[in-house]
Parts: C-alpha cells; sequence; structure tokens
C-alpha cells in the first residue's frame, strides 16, 4: 500500500529525474537535453561535414596524373566516394565520442560537481533499435554497392574471356605482360610479336592483358586505368581495361619483389589509332586490323 502511495509523489517531487516508466521519447527529450548531448552532436555534425571535403579533396589529389582513365576507374572511384561518405556518419560519431570522453568528460564547470558516470544507454529502446538498424542498413548498402560495382567492373575488364572470344565489335587486342627483377616487358602477339619496354595503347579499343613472371610474383599495376593483378611466375593471370582517355599514364609493380621494387615502373602511352598504327609500323611491326 505505502509504495504505491509514494510513487507518484516521487515523481511530482522530482519531474527532471528520468523515471522507471516506459516512455522512449520522453527518455529521447530529456536526454537530448542535456549540455554534453549537445556538445557531443554539435562535434559530430562538424566532423561528418569535414569528412565530405576530406574525401572530394583525396580523389582529386589521386588524379592529379589524370585518373580515371577508364570505365573500370571510374567505377572504383566513385566506389570509394560513395563508401566514404555513406561510412563518414559512423566514422564521426566515434570520433566524437573518443574525442569527447578524452577532453571533455568529467571536466568541472564551476560550482558543477564532476559527472561520476555515463547514461546509461541499455534500457532505451529507440537508442538500441536505431543503432541496429542504422548499421545494418549500412552493412546492407555496402555489400549490395559491391556486388553491383564487382559485376560492372568485371564486365568492364573483359571477363575472363580471351580476346580472339570477346563479343566486342572492336576486336581487342592482346597484350603479353612479363614481369622480371625489375622492368616490365609488353609483347603484341597479333602485331608480329613487336616488344617494348612501354606500353601504347590506342584508345577506346579494348586491351587483353595475359601476365606473368621470370622470377618472383610482381603485380602489374596500371595505376589511372584501375588495373592491377599478379603477375606469377609458371602462370597466366588475365585481365583486361578499355583506355578512355589519350595521355600518358603510370604503371609500377604493386608487389614487393625485391631491391629494385620501388623502381620498377614504366608509363603506359594512350594514343589514336593512326598513331598506334604508325607506332606499331616503326617497331617492325605490320598495320593493325
Ligand atoms: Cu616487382
Amino acid at each position: 500500500m505505502s509504495t504505491v502511495d509514494e510513487r507518484p509523489t516521487a515523481q511530482a517531487d522530482e519531474p527532471e529525474e528520468p523515471t522507471n516508466r516506459p516512455d522512449s521519447s520522453y527518455r529521447l527529450r530529456e536526454w537530448l537535453s542535456r549540455p554534453y548531448v549537445r556538445h557531443i552532436l554539435l562535434i559530430f555534425v562538424i566532423l561528418t561535414l569535414a569528412i565530405f571535403p576530406a574525401a572530394w579533396l583525396v580523389i582529386h589529389l589521386m588524379n592529379m596524373s589524370g585518373a580515371p582513365a577508364s570505365a573500370v576507374m571510374y567505377e572504383i572511384e566513385r566506389t570509394m566516394f560513395v563508401f566514404t561518405i555513406v561510412s563518414a556518419p559512423i566514422m564521426a560519431i566515434t570520433a566524437t565520442v573518443m574525442l569527447y570522453s578524452l577532453l571533455g568528460w568529467g571536466r568541472v564547470h564551476g560550482e558543477e560537481p564532476p559527472m561520476q558516470e555515463s547514461p546509461a544507454l541499455r534500457s532505451n529502446p529507440i537508442a538500441i533499435y536505431g543503432w541496429i538498424g542504422a548499421t545494418s542498413l549500412l552493412a546492407a548498402f555496402l555489400v549490395i554497392w559491391g556486388l553491383v560495382e564487382l559485376a560492372r567492373i568485371t564486365e568492364f575488364s573483359n571477363g575472363t574471356t580471351s580476346a580472339n572470344q570477346q563479343p566486342n565489335t572492336r576486336k581487342a587486342i592482346d597484350i603479353n605482360v612479363t614481369g622480371q627483377q625489375w622492368v616490365w616487358t609488353f609483347e603484341y602477339p597479333d602485331q608480329q610479336k613487336v616488344t617494348s619496354d612501354v606500353l601504347v595503347v590506342p584508345i577506346d579499343v579494348p586491351l587483353y592483358f595475359n601476365v606473368t613472371s621470370k622470377d618472383v610474383i610482381h603485380n602489374f599495376w596500371v595505376v589511372e586505368l584501375g588495373v592491377k593483378i599478379d603477375a606469377n611466375p609458371g602462370a597466366i593471370t588475365n585481365t583486361g581495361v578499355t583506355p578512355n582517355k589519350l595521355g600518358t599514364f603510370n604503371i609500377r609493380c604493386a608487389e614487393l619483389c625485391g631491391l629494385h621494387h620501388a623502381y620498377m615502373e614504366t608509363q603506359i602511352k594512350v594514343v589514336t589509332q593512326e598513331q598506334f598504327d604508325a607506332w606499331v609500323r616503326e617497331m617492325g611491326g605490320k598495320r593493325t586490323v
């Protein structure tokens, strides 16, 4: 009898105190009205907004040498940008809580006593289901986007079909890529086996790479075109790309392969079909079909 009488009295006397009532919206409003929550939210919004230009700047700096120079690289960059943007709020809230815990928590403001403990979230359904729901949606989005992009990139890189079996209207050019400590060599089997240490290719024509190594494992990386595949001794790996931008771009080795790994680099020159034909003739091969 006495407990029943006391409860409403206690509520009337201390309306500010969170009660045991299962009223989530009241608890949420009460939580949002606390000064430290407002500070945390402010830092969170500022950090989230700061990540957007940072993501743009990273891609801009990456592209100073001319990327994207193929549809594959365009898709890769778009994925990096979208993933950065959608995960920015999660990154920001983690950094905010860390920063506030390190720097702001337990500070004494004037006469206020320091806070003894953090607020409990475990009995707040809005916080619990909101967090589970938001992170599940985010994870599902990343998985679906990733699978769709993977399929598109596989298609743009000519999949796993060799050049002479491609359904493309324009015939692909086969290029045999050989890595060895510490140079790249390119052979054009259909252009009378012209061999070069610089990759010269015509624009808008699909390329099909047969990649191997003479010694250790290397990695054939055509930076601005978004091509990266292992070069293994005794095996051939295949990938392809269609360059869609004229210019000179970078080829590097992306697998630590010994003393001069860092200097194992050359260039890809994307030229017009006429320039390519002239180059092949100059190198001693015949005109491409
Ligand atoms: Cu290497």
